[in-house]
């Protein structure tokens, strides 16, 4: 049995899409974000120093990083998620799950923060919106024929940049981004990521 510390509205949503995708028997252990804070709640700390959602445990083992817990779980129930390592695409597959999170999510994170500055950000908008199109557009330009990242099925990449591509579409990036919103639509169709909604409250 996987159990998932799912904390509402945040990236451990891909993990549960990626669970429903998988078909194993799960269970959720939800956490709800502060209403004034938006941060986690303190319960999360007692689970992990860094209090941080998604977090699996697998085996009796505690696993965070969404990177490390979607590479567990594809390498052990669904191993076609991921390319094999002597195929080209493999290299494509591990760039862009350390892309995810590893760089996309920088631009996102200060457009975010440093917005609710006012006018004392101003200085740093043009910077920020710069690398955001770059990140936003390098992801445009990787989406396959197939509509998928990687591979044309889907595939851990694809799991892993579920959330920078919604965050592109929420912020009305899609008529300039047009691939990237058809991952996002593609995703959105798919039976499992629309239980994954409904399990994620
Ligand atoms: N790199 C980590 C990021 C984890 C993370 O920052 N999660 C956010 C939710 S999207 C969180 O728990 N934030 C609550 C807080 O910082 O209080 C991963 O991909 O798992």
């Amino acid at each position: 049995m996987i159990t998932l510390h799912h904390l509402n509205r945040s990236r451990s949503q891909r993990i549960l899409w990626l669970l429903e995708e998988l078909g194993e028997a799960y269970k959720v252990i939800p956490y709800t974000r502060d209403a004034q804070t938006n941060l986690a709640p303190p319960e999360l700390l007692a689970v992990h120093p860094l209090g941080k959602s998604p977090m699996i445990e697998l085996d009796g083992r505690l696993i965070c990083e969404s990177g490390a817990i979607v590479e567990t779980l594809c390498t052990r129930y669904a191993p076609g998620m991921i390319p094999d390592q002597s195929d080209d695409a493999y290299l494509t597959h591990l760039e862009l799950i350390h892309f995810a999170e590893g760089s996309a999510m920088t631009p996102i994170l200060l457009n975010l923060y440093v917005s609710r500055l006012g006018e004392a950000g101003a200085p740093l908008h043009p910077r920020i919106a710069g690398e955001l199109t770059n990140h936003y557009r390098y992801l445009n330009d990787l989406v396959r024929a197939s509509g998928h990242f990687v591979q044309d099925t889907l595939s851990a990449a694809d799991i892993m940049l579920s959330f920078p591509a919604e965050v592109a579409i929420r912020q009305e990036r899609g008529a300039e981004f047009p691939a990237l919103a058809g991952f996002v639509e593609m995703i959105h169709a798919r039976p499992a990521y629309k239980r994954a909604l409904k399990a994620g409250g």
